[in-house]
């Protein structure tokens, strides 16, 4: 059989939580920062460390099966490869931002001002679609400070807490792309088998992450109120109580309205409320 490679990156903001995820799902390997390749003992796949931008082509020539990476990076780098599974982390957004002592407040007052950019092909893209021609300046970092410079009077550039932006005197202006990491496959890869198997793994874990088990007890009149607010991956589990009016009720609920239903919960008599991280759900 095969043996899969899968390309990660080496360090960075995306190599933590690959190695995670590839853990969680069962996969034993040593995470050497100092080696490229790294087998992994218990599946037949072998993980490659690389930087990021390398890691689309990487995939798209078949030297990789399979990658870890950005959106923004597989747009920037116009790949042909088969986009398997997104991957919840990574969330970021491409933003043209400008100088907050700027007088520009509509996109068309871009036209032929200077945006400085690490991703000259997405943003060429998306000014021709408004219609704008701006000199796009590519810079290879620290765009932010670009402005400040005189170098440009705009910038485009990823964004997550917006601190960076703020921190520079500059507002965000225009929203290009929103992006997270996802598993990419080189064309056809979804038909491996090996590749189904590990894409199922990984949707067992992201489920898993985007729920929560959850055990209450409830007095049986207070039943069927409790039970309209449960969702469950079927149904509801009822479990009776020693104490003969009492039942435990055991389910899933989803992680995004967390607190409201657990809230909603207690309104409707739910008591000893217990909350428990999942790990898989395999369906
Ligand atoms: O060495 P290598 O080439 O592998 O890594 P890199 O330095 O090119 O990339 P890295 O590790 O910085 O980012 C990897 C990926 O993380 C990116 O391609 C995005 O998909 C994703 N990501 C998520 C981000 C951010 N959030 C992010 N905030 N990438 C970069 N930033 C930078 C941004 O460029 C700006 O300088 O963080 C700053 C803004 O952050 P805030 O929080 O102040 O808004
Ligand atoms: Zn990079």
């Amino acid at each position: 059989m095969k043996t899969l490679k899968i390309a990660i990156q080496k360090s960075g903001r995306l190599n933590e939580k690959s190695v995670e995820l590839l853990k969680n799902c069962g996969l034993n390997f040593e995470n050497y920062k100092s080696s490229l390749i790294s087998p992994v003992s218990n599946f037949p796949l072998e993980i490659l460390f690389l930087r990021d931008d390398d890691i689309p082509e990487y995939v798209q020539d078949g030297i990789a099966d399979l990658g870890i990476v950005g959106e923004n990076v597989i747009q920037e780098t116009e790949v042909e490869v088969s986009y398997l599974q997104k991957l919840g982390f990574g969330k970021c957004s491409l933003k043209i931002a400008v100088p907050n002592n700027n007088s520009i407040t509509d996109i068309n007052q871009l036209n032929g001002k200077a945006i400085a950019t690490t991703y000259p092909v997405i943003l060429g893209k998306y000014l021709k679609e408004k219609g704008i021609s701006s000199d796009i300046r590519t810079i290879s970092g620290s765009v932010e400070i670009s402005p400040g410079l005189g170098l440009s009077d705009a910038i485009c550039d990823l964004v997550s807490t917006g601190g960076t932006l703020k921190s520079n005197g500059l507002i965000p202006f225009a929203d290009v792309m929103s992006s997270e990491a996802v598993l990419i496959g080189s064309k056809g890869s979804e038909n491996n088998h090996l590749v189904q198997e590990l894409i199922q793994r990984i949707q067992s874990v992201l489920r898993a992450k985007e729920t929560k088990y959850v055990v209450l007890n409830v007095e049986r009149k207070n039943l069927p109120s409790v039970l309209a607010l449960l969702p469950g991956v079927k149904s509801p589990s009822v479990v009776p109580l020693a104490e003969g009016d009492w039942v435990a009720v055991h389910t899933v609920i989803p992680e995004r309205d967390f607190w409201d239903r657990i809230s909603q919960l207690k309104q409707a008599g739910a008591q000893g409320i217990v909350v428990m991280p999942i790990e898989k759900i395999i369906l």
